[in-house]
């Protein structure tokens, strides 16, 4: 089967279940969390300061039982369709958050492609610079083209309109690298106990929105969440963990602006091990008196950490603006220095048309992209999923492509 309509099986929902669908998410929209809309006083109230507050939204997690007549795939199991509509969810999210990549990039290929008919040297060297300019990065973009062309070679295609699957198809090669697993990259999670995250990353980034986000995800599966208000130094820092807190409906410990925040995240362990929480997600400075201070500082928050918890943080999640391209490398060096990053959580994928650097960063960093921010709404956070990215770049092909065939 052909990747791209392997792609639309995976992601892309048969009409009449989409009608399904979409007449759902017209119900949920009624019903919508307080999260995606102003809140009213009422909801406003009964969200302050509690913590186990039963939530307008919260029985909208569970999948509701559909029982419809769509008939044509009778051999679908209920827990099958599920997974699709999860799937194709997934997918709409990516595609929708990567318009702006998926415009600026789609039209260079066809571009590129109407104007080589066939596929030589210069196509490639071309192919190279729109590469490039998706901010891929150089060392990823070479070993694209190197394999571009052998395959292109092997499969014996002249044609320059058939190389846009291959390079869809090496795009995700690319990100998985020799690690041929493929397989999504979930957050690692501790199973006896409580687990805890680290973020980290510089002013601006998206570390405390993540976290606000990620908190109500994580509540909305049932989960007990803590969050500890670790950056002490920016004024306003606490006061906006703490307003995340409150509407995600989850608990915050904060210590007083200027306080130690290794001290903070201390308390955050011990009021949710009493608390007998499941997850603790530590926030921190994004800036200090200079670099090193900071580096210091998260050095000994992670000390603590490991200390009260063995085996934790299960993840450092270093927190990068996709739309800052090639710096967001020499931020991940330097903090990789200091507290041994596991995994990247990519924001602001939605404002950049040069969304390639995902590809980048899994490619020079060797570290792998947990998350991705696809816009500022509470819902906009991903678990990062190369093949649903993909899918997104080439949205419009694929659906153009598959219904020629
Ligand atoms: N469009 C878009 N905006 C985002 C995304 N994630 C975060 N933002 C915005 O980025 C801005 C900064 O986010 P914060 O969460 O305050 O960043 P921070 O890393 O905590 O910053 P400091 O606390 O200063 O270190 C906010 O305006 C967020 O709404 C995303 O995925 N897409
Ligand atoms: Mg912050």
């Amino acid at each position: 089967m052909s990747f791209f309509k392997k792609l639309k099986e995976k992601f892309v929902q048969e009409p009449m279940e989409k009608a399904v669908e979409d007449s759902l998410e017209q119900e949920e929209e009624k019903n919508q969390s307080p999260l995606e809309h102003e809140e009213t006083e009422e909801e406003a109230e009964s969200l302050e300061g509690e913590t186990e507050v039963q939530e307008a939204g919260e029985d909208l997690s569970e999948e509701p039982v559909l029982e419809t007549d769509a008939g044509d795939e009778p051999e679908q199991t209920d827990a099958e369709e599920e997974v699709q509509s999860k799937e194709s969810n997934i997918a709409s999210k990516f595609k929708m958050g990567l318009t702006k990549t998926r415009d600026s990039f789609t039209s260079k290929i066809n571009d590129l492609v109407a104007r080589y008919r066939t596929v030589d040297e210069d196509f490639f060297e071309e192919l190279e610079e729109v590469l490039i300019s998706a901010d891929v990065g150089v060392n990823a973009v070479m070993e694209m083209i190197d394999e571009l062309e052998m395959e292109v070679k092997r499969r014996n295609i002249k044609d320059t309109q058939l190389v846009k699957e291959v390079i869809s198809e090496k795009l995700v090669e690319l990100y998985y690298g020799d690690d041929h697993k493929g397989a999504v990259e979930e957050l690692q999670t501790n199973a006896d106990g409580l687990t805890i995250y680290l973020f980290v990353g510089v002013n601006g980034v998206g570390k405390t929105t993540t976290i606000g986000k990620l908190a109500h995800q994580l509540k909305t599966e049932g989960k007990k969440v803590t969050l500890a208000a670790g950056d002490t130094f920016r004024a306003g820092a606490i006061d906006q963990l703490d307003e995340w807190g409150k509407r995600a409906g989850v608990n915050v410990i904060k210590h007083s602006e200027g306080s130690d925040p290794a001290a903070v995240i201390y308390d955050g362990i011990q009021s949710a091990k009493s608390k007998q929480a499941d997850v603790l997600i530590c926030d921190t400075a994004g800036r200090l008196q200079n670099k090193v201070n900071l580096m210091n500082e998260l050095s000994k928050v992670k000390r603590v950490i490991e200390r009260e918890v063995p085996g934790a943080p299960h993840e450092v999640l270093l927190v990068l603006d996709a739309t800052t391209g090639q710096n967001a490398m020499s931020q991940a060096k330097t903090f990789s220095e200091a507290t041994d990053v596991s995994g990247i959580v990519l924001t602001k994928l939605d404002g950049t048309a040069k969304g390639g650097i995902v590809l980048a960063i899994r490619n020079e960093l060797e570290i792998p992209v947990k998350l991705v921010g696809l816009g500022e709404k509470v819902s906009d956070l991903e678990t990062f999923d190369a093949h649903a990215f993909v899918y997104g770049l080439f949205a419009d092909m694929i659906e153009e492509q598959t219904e020629e065939e």
